[in-house]
């Protein structure tokens, strides 16, 4: 049995310090909840590998991980390998090139690039940190998996002093087109996508993803692909989709969690004879929010009979506030929201609860439940496991409003699709969601629970590895022939 080498920018929990206490918060975040999710399953399953093993970066020193060590407060059911990039070299990677060049690129927002050459060296040395790191430790046998834009051209760095090593890379967001993807310059696309292909398995979200991506690869590396399987350098390289579930269980025993259910009753009552409308994204431009907020606002405006009977419970959660466009949509929201609640509210009912802070598990699961309606409409996401998880969560009601631009709408077709940006569109969904008989959101929710069901994350992740241990057997018996 081998070990399994997750890499992932950040850790899946971070270090609190007050005076001389240390406290570690689990972070929250769709690839950490997947894969903790899938480490943590032990009871009945197999997840055929002994040791598993986290490596990401950590924004604390040595020292206070060392402390908190020490203090036992870090248990969990992996091994974790930290690391500690400088502060300043950090800054360029994290929020320059990682989330000021490839995050908007791929999320098809041109406009807000920046390209700076101090931001993809400071990208090339923290990746190369990475390969530092892991190459002190790893075994022959380890099957090694990288996770996401932070780190596209750390396969290749691992590739050229492992040759025959097992490493899978996963792209959570988008994959955008090629006449997105040929924006960046040729000096820096060229690395990432050789970067890549330093991985026996590529994965995405979707099949338009995988289709961009190997377009990408054809007119920029002049690399064929036959059935999504690349030759290149005289290795066999595949591509697929693996669209990420949800721990489909948790979110249906939440349901039946004295506090999940203590919680919801409260709101409930607080909102007795009202429909609730719910959204939570983290603060950033691809979420759509004031698209998301005119659509309400045209809602009120042309369907009045629904004034005083419904309330919209948007939460945000504070997201990379130390760029200038994130601090900037803050405000943007804030006022639109103000302006929302003075136009409409009357003594009696406020259209619009506005939340800004993280919710605790329990929240989320009992607003989920509650929840009439989910309105989810980001500008594009690679997949947006909160659909999914909402749709989970829904006992005998609920409808999604999903914007068409996101991974997950190829999997919940049952769900209202909208155009995030149309907001006559957002609004009529609303109006449609409100009325929709509940025979028929049971309907809908039931096709899209089976599914949810079925391909769940644990499903997503033994898919990938046992695909990337496949690859790794038919390069072999090319070798071989
Ligand atoms: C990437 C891609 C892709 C959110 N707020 C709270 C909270 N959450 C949890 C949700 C969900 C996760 O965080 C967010 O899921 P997303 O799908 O939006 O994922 P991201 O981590 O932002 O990003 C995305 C994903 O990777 C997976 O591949 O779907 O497209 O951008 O699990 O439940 N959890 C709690 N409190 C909150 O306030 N407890």
């Amino acid at each position: 049995m081998s070990r399994l080498i997750i890499i992932s920018n950040r850790l899946p929990f971070s270090i609190d310090k007050e005076g001389d206490r240390m406290t570690v918060r689990q972070s929250s975040g769709g690839l950490v909840s997947a894969i903790k999710s899938y480490f943590e399953r032990e009871q009945g399953h197999s997840t055929g590998y002994t040791h598993k093993i986290w490596v990401g970066s950590m924004d604390s020193s040595l020292e206070d991980w060392e402390n908190v060590q020490k203090q036992g407060n870090v248990n969990e059911d992996f091994e974790i390998i930290p690391l500690f990039p400088p502060k300043e070299c950090y800054d360029d990677f994290y929020n320059g090139f990682s989330n000021s060049t490839l995050w908007p690129l791929f999320h098809y927002f041109p406009s807000l690039v920046e390209n700076k050459k101090e931001y993809f060296e400071a990208y090339k040395r923290v990746n190369q940190l990475f390969a530092d790191k892991i190459l002190d430790f790893v075994e022959p046998g380890d099957v090694i998996w990288v996770h996401d834009y932070q780190l596209m051209l750390l396969p290749q760095m691992l590739r050229e002093k492992l040759p025959d090593a097992a490493i899978g890379f996963f792209l959570h967001i988008p994959f955008p087109s090629y006449e997105i993807f040929r924006l960046m310059p040729t000096n820096w696309k060229k690395p990432i996508l050789e970067g890549m292909l330093g991985a026996d398995l590529v994965g995405f979200h979707t099949h338009e993803y995988v289709q961009h991506f190997l377009h990408s690869a054809k007119m920029i590396l002049k690399v064929e692909s036959q059935f999504n399987n690349i030759q290149y350098r005289d290795r066999l390289i595949k591509t697929d989709l693996f669209p990420i579930g949800i721990d489909y269980e948790k979110f249906r025993e939440a349901c039946i969690d004295e506090t999940v259910v203590e919680i919801g009753t409260s709101l409930e009552e607080r909102f007795y004879n009202q429909k609730l409308i719910f959204s939570v994204d983290r603060l950033d431009y691809t979420k759509g929010l004031n698209y998301r907020l005119d659509g309400f606002e045209v809602f009120l405006n042309k369907y009045p009979k629904w004034r005083e009977k419904v309330v919209f419970i948007l939460n945000v959660i504070p997201s990379r506030d130390a760029i200038q466009t994130y601090s900037e949509k803050k405000g943007s929201i804030e006022e639109k929201v103000s302006t929302i609640n003075g136009k409409f509210s009357t003594l009696h009912w406020q259209p619009l609860i506005y939340r800004y802070n993280h919710l605790t598990f329990e929240e989320l699961c009992a607003l989920y439940q509650v929840a009439d309606v989910a309105l989810i409409t980001p500008l594009r996401d690679g997949m947006n496991l909160v659909a999914k998880e909402y749709v989970a969560s829904c006992i005998d009601k609920g409808v999604l409003i999903l914007s068409e631009l996101t991974g997950a709408a190829n999997e919940l077709n049952e769900a209202l699709l909208v155009n995030p940006t149309d907001v006559d569109e957002v609004a009529s969904a609303i109006d449609t969601a409100l009325n929709m008989p509940l025979v028929e959101q049971r309907s809908r929710l039931s096709y899209m629970q089976r599914r949810l069901k079925n391909y769940d994350v644990f499903k997503w992740m033994d898919e990938f590895l046992d695909c990337l241990i496949e690859t790794k057997k038919e390069q072999e018996s090319v070798k071989v022939n």
